[in-house]
């Protein structure tokens, strides 16, 4: 049975990650980790937990330690939009769990994985069908970690055979925890305010596709890739990944076909729209699906369906305000 650790897990991907594989592995094998407790209340209630400050190398050993860990799920990142804000403190987060968790993995024979992103091309790549293996770019702080933590882990793998993988996740959407300072994220804020008050102010313009996926199918890929047969593996860092792409009125329109008072009004934020124009229109993640038979279950309909009635729900017994 697998010792998994899960840094930064209390983000938008960690707070289902960590129950999705507890009951695949079992509680006490998944550890949860995260700079802020506050954060991970839920979490600490079925399994492990530790305070991690993943820049902190030597409480990372530690944990590493305590636990007999296997395998690091590296999930610490200030995303897009916040990174360019701020470029030198996403450069020294990003990087700096990054390169703990790699070094720590060949310390201690874990296998290890690290989000990479759409945000790893750039305005030079090709914006449609855009290949598995092709020129990156990017134009942003974020995607510059990216790129780079795709290039280190794979080095990681080739001079010292630490099994290290990843996948480029697009815009995730979930209905458990906010993404924050992502370009993407208006995806996912779309669908609280369709429910509470009926409208919403979209951030990028008409017009601009992206890649899209659905939590539990972003929550399959981290398994089925770190699950996978080695030997099948011809890519490790990074695979393209996608279930759907769409632009802003489209999600609009699913929304408003089940909500028909819902209205959306533009108001561009030039920094989300430059990130978002520099990226893909939709990936071709053949490799993915040949290499290790990726199959997302989730489209844009199935997705709408299920995201409104798991956010009404919550907005019904007085779970959100
Ligand atoms: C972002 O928008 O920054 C992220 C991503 C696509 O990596 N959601």
């Amino acid at each position: 049975m697998k010792n998994i650790l899960i840094v930064g897990a209390g983000g938008q991907i960690g707070s289902e990650l960590v129950p999705h594989l507890q009951k695949i592995y079992g509680n006490d094998h998944v550890v949860a980790t995260d700079i802020n407790c506050n954060s991970c209340v839920k979490l600490a209630e079925n399994g492990p937990f530790e305070e991690l400050d993943a820049l902190n190398a030597e409480r990372f050993v530690e944990i590493v330690k305590k636990y007999k860990i296997d395998t690091i799920f590296n999930l610490v990142a200030l995303l897009s939009a916040t990174g360019e804000k701020n470029p030198q403190l996403a450069l020294k987060i990003n990087m700096g769990a990054l390169m703990n968790s790699l070094e720590i993995s060949r310390e201690y024979n874990c296998a290890v994985f690290t989000p990479s992103s759409i945000g790893a091309f750039g305005p030079s790549s090709p914006k449609d069908n855009t290949p598995q293996d092709t020129v990156m770019r990017p134009s942003t702080i974020y995607g510059v970690c990216k790129v780079t933590g795709e290039m280190l882990s794979d080095y990681y793998f080739q001079r010292f055979g630490v099994d290290a993988r990843s996948v480029r996740f697009p815009g995730i959407i979930s209905n458990v925890t906010l993404p924050g300072g992502g370009t993407t994220d208006y995806a996912v804020e779309i669908y609280y305010g369709a429910i509470q008050q009926k409208k919403f102010t979209c951030p990028l313009p008409q017009g601009t596709f992206l890649d899209m996926m659905y939590m539990p199918d972003a929550l399959d890929a981290c398994v089925q890739l770190m699950e996978a047969d080695p030997s099948k593996l011809k890519h490790r860092n990074s695979f393209n990944v996608t279930a759907m792409s769409f632009e802003p009125s489209q999600i609009f329109e699913a929304i408003k076909k089940r909500i028909p008072e819902f209205a959306m009004e533009y108001n561009v934020d030039p920094i989300k729209k430059a990130i978002a124009d520099s990226w893909p229109n939709y990936m071709d993640d053949s490799c993915a699906r040949e290499e290790w038979g990726w199959n997302p279950k989730w489209n844009l309909e199935t997705m709408t369906d299920d995201m409104l009635k798991v956010i009404g729900e919550k907005y019904a017994k007085g779970l959100l305000k």
